[in-house]
């Protein structure tokens, strides 16, 4: 018996798929189709992470599977690979990101090459391409078109280390994502992309799509939606009043102070009657310098300035309120201002203990009855919830649910829905993104670049440093940056911004579509055929950042007539990490990292990917094990051995394996749907188990369980299926299917109670009798011993379940 040499059989198998491209998808086939889509890898200098392996292998079993069931399936690859770590290591070697990101994609293509995913590589993409972001731009134009991408002066954040702005989402604790290093805050003026004006289309369209719900739940949190009212509060001797933005206009008459965010205009406006100034200027001073994470954090020492010499008049009872400066009123948010009512928000209420304002309470808490104790006693704590209101004038006694909209109309305020979510920045200034295709002319000021030019293509230079100015490194390129205005031929410059790397993943998954289409971004037809995307796995961390992103994009698409779908993901889930040992992140540089490469070669590319199924729970973070591998290989090689020793003919029956085989298709074919990746695997073992110990085995059958086998472990199955004598590839079989008459299990543990307690359990034939259950139970000998001395008063039996004895 030879040994199963894997090494010889997956370079064998490599080759010949990749010669005979029996993976790639057909455009316009007769048969369903299905599109499973992974997120594009960014190609960086570590090469393949194990973390890939288990999301490209979860999603290749499943199209796989689909190419079994007779789909057409499209399975595309390509790399996301614009980016800061490329450029930073550009930097740092004086090696070109172009001669960079090649020998990276080199190496990840090799890597997901050797082990097996059925990618049709006809359709690889690269964002880097300028064939690619051609259509990057072009899309980036139509939102300009649109009114969707506009500049404006933003205070940014901006990260001193990369010397980049940073999207709100790029910012964790204060701290840059990248590299770690403290954020602050610059002006400068900016590309945004107006992502708000689609708020309610990307809230809508979640009601149409199969995700998993703790996707839908992040979206709808991130996009924030709120529902209240615009409300003025008067200053006398001056023409503005402050307008707030609140959720709660039913507690009006609770208004007892009023907050400015330190960024707020009236500031200003007011600054000649404000007589404690300098001492409000020096707060505002203070509060530039952090974060909105850390103005907002709950809990957080509330800190702020009343603005002395001016006040504010309450429009629902007239009265004269203090103004205060506090950073805990965010300028990014609503108007920037609020009425603040202690008794019934907590952050307001730290505050008015800190600063002795008054703490009016105008919504009675029903369910804890006394409505006049509070008054009277003061508050403890805010009382947040609804209620009927007391304190408030006519509006006493009703309900505060009703008295939102009247107390709103009683001051001529308005009905305003807010929403949490932001523009997008969408400017760079770095060298290794695509170039926003504006031109500034002295005379036409912003001019779109024609789209017959585009691309505007990325000038070749040695040096890519980010300036100190915090300009892009393009601006330094004199060349590049001075051309004519297409529209008049005056003087002109390029934008020298570039986009985020956030731009390409926005809608590459209609490029895998047509890949190399030169007129379009893709066919529409093609696209109609394929769209939308039937099952994309990708990370939890992508939920506020490319899935809404995409998803934007793709409906901004729709809707200008480019795409036939406005929701580009018809179903999503999600992947757990993969760590290192320890439970931490694997990093290159800790020595914490695996390489797959060595796995691949010390047990072969099936066992690999088995392992990353069996690994555990897929939707759960794992620590990688490298002891735990071991048991893969040796489950291969009893298959190997099977194949080679037993007997396996035409000529055979056996009861049981097929009624295990039957089963065995039954739980893999429905773990694989639910993601249950390594119960279908140990439902693999057990089967495999039962024919090692078998004589022989019907070949039917073992036939049957190569097929199974086939989308977790694709050479070895494709190798056997061949010794078996068949001429054509496995991996273009059907997928089995079970006879529901043969799942049925005939044998079933029953458990025997005594007074409710289990105090045995025995396999028993299905559908055992009462009688039979009665005398198979008290004939036990654990049973017997419980039963010494007592009286049997009953017999309690629940069918194909239990046995209950009750003595006395
Ligand atoms: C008065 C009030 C009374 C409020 C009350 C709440 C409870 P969401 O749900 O997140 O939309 N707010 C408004 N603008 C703000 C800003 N720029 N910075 C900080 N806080 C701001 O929250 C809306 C509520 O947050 C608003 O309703 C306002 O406080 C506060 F019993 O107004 B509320
Ligand atoms: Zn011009």
């Amino acid at each position: 018996m030879s040994k199963y040499n894997f090494s010889l059989v997956e370079r064998k198998w490599q080759k010949i798929w990749e010669k005979n491209k029996i993976y790639a998808a057909k455009d316009f086939s007769k048969k369903p189709k299905f599109y499973g889509l992974i997120e594009f890898p960014y190609p960086s200098g570590e090469g393949l992470h194990v973390g890939h392996v288990r999301s490209n292998t979860a999603m290749d079993i499943i199209c796989r599977k689909r190419r079994m069931m007779g789909y057409n399936v499209l399975y595309p690859i390509g790399w996301d690979a614009f980016g800061l770590p490329t450029e930073n290591y550009a930097i740092k070697t004086g090696i070109h990101p172009k001669i960079v990101t090649k020998k990276n994609t080199d190496t990840f293509r090799r890597q997901l090459k050797s082990l097996g995913f059925s990618f049709d590589w006809d359709r690889e993409i690269n964002t880097t391409d300028p064939k690619y972001y051609k259509w990057t731009q072009w899309i980036f134009l139509q939102f300009y078109k649109h009114g969707l991408a506009y500049k404006k002066k933003m205070p940014i954040n901006w990260c001193p280390s990369c010397k980049i702005g940073l999207a709100n989402e790029e910012v964790t604790n204060g701290k840059c994502e990248r590299c770690g290093a403290e954020v602050v805050k610059k002006e400068k003026n900016q590309w945004l992309l107006a992502i708000t004006k689609y708020a309610d289309k990307l809230l809508d369209g979640l009601k149409n799509v199969d995700y998993l719900e703790k996707i839908k739940t992040q979206q709808e949190n991130w996009i924030g939606k709120s529902e209240g009212a615009l409300l003025k509060f008067p200053i006398p001797n001056s023409q503005f009043p402050i307008e707030v933005f609140t959720t709660r206009p039913d507690t009006l008459f609770g208004a007892t102070y009023m907050v400015l965010s330190p960024e707020h205009e009236i500031i200003r406006q007011l600054a000649n009657r404000i007589s404690n100034l300098k001492e409000v200027k020096s707060y505002i001073k203070k509060s530039k310098a952090k974060s909105d994470e850390e103005r907002i954090t709950e809990g957080k020492e509330k800190t702020g300035v009343e603005l002395k010499g001016v006040k504010a008049i309450n429009p629902a009872n007239k009265k004269e309120i203090p103004i205060f400066v506090a950073d805990y009123v965010l300028s990014s948010y609503g108007t920037g201002a609020i009425m603040a009512v202690p008794a019934h928000d907590e952050r307001d209420f730290a505050f008015a203990k800190k600063f002795k304002l008054p703490i009016v309470p105008v919504v009675a808490n029903l369910s804890t009855s006394d409505v006049a104790n509070i008054s009277k006693a003061g508050m403890n704590e805010s009382y947040i919830g609804d209620g009927v209101l007391i304190n408030s004038g006519q509006f006493n006694g009703m309900s505060s649910a009703k008295a939102k909209s009247a107390i709103t109309k009683f001051v001529s305020g308005k009905k305003q829905i807010q929403y949490h979510l932001r523009d997008w920045i969408f400017s760079r200034q770095h060298y290794w993104g695509e170039p926003i295709p504006i031109i500034f002319c002295e005379k036409c000021g912003e001019v779109p670049v024609p789209e017959k030019n585009l691309p505007v293509k990325l000038p070749d230079v040695k040096n890519y440093k980010p300036t100190d100015t915090g300009e892009s490194p393009l601006s330094a390129i004199i060349k590049w940056v001075n051309v004519k205005c297409p529209k008049c031929g005056s003087p002109a410059h390029r934008e020298t911004d570039t986009m985020p790397n956030w731009a390409g993943s926005s809608w590459y998954f209609l490029r895998y579509i047509d890949p190399k289409n030169n007129k379009a971004l893709a066919d529409f037809k093609k696209l109609k055929y394929w769209m939308p995307v039937d099952w994309y796995n990708g990370g939890m961390e992508h939920t506020t950042l490319h899935l809404l992103y995409s998803r934007f994009w793709n409906k901004f698409l729709y809707d200008i007539g480019a795409v036939p779908v406005s929701e580009p993901y018809q179903k999503r889930t999600s992947h757990g990490l993969i760590l290192g040992e320890s439970g931490t992140k694997m990093s290159k540089s800790r020595g914490s990292a695996v390489n797959p490469d060595g796995v691949v070669k010390n047990f072969g590319a099936d066992a690999f990917r088995l392992y990353e199924m069996f690994i555990g729970p897929f939707d759960q973070a794992i620590n990688w094990d490298p002891q735990g591998i071991g048991g893969c290989p040796r489950f291969l090689g009893k298959v190997w051995e099977i194949s080679q020793n037993k007997n396996i003919s035409n000529e055979i029956e056996n009861h049981n394996l097929e009624k295990l085989l039957h089963q065995t298709i039954k739980k893999v074919g429905e773990d694989i749907e639910s993601m249950n990746f390594n119960t279908a695997v140990s439902a693999l073992m057990i089967f495999v188990n039962e024919c090692y110990n078998s004589e022989s085995i019907p070949l039917k059958i073992w036939e049957g369980f190569l097929r199974l086998l086939a989308p977790f472990a694709p050479f070895i199955s494709e190798e056997l299926w061949e010794k078996l004598g068949h001429k054509t590839s496995i991996h273009k079989e059907s997928w089995p299917v079970y006879n529901k008459e043969k799942v049925k299990e005939d044998r079933f543990e029953l458990v025997i109670q005594i007074n409710g307690k289990v105090r045995d359990k025995v396999l028993v034939e299905t559908n055992i009798s009462q009688a039979e259950a009665g005398k198979l139970a008290l004939n036990q000998e654990k049973i017997k011993i419980w039963l010494k001395d007592k009286r049997v008063k009953k017999i309690i039996f629940v069918p194909n379940r239990l046995i209950n004895i009750v003595v006395a």
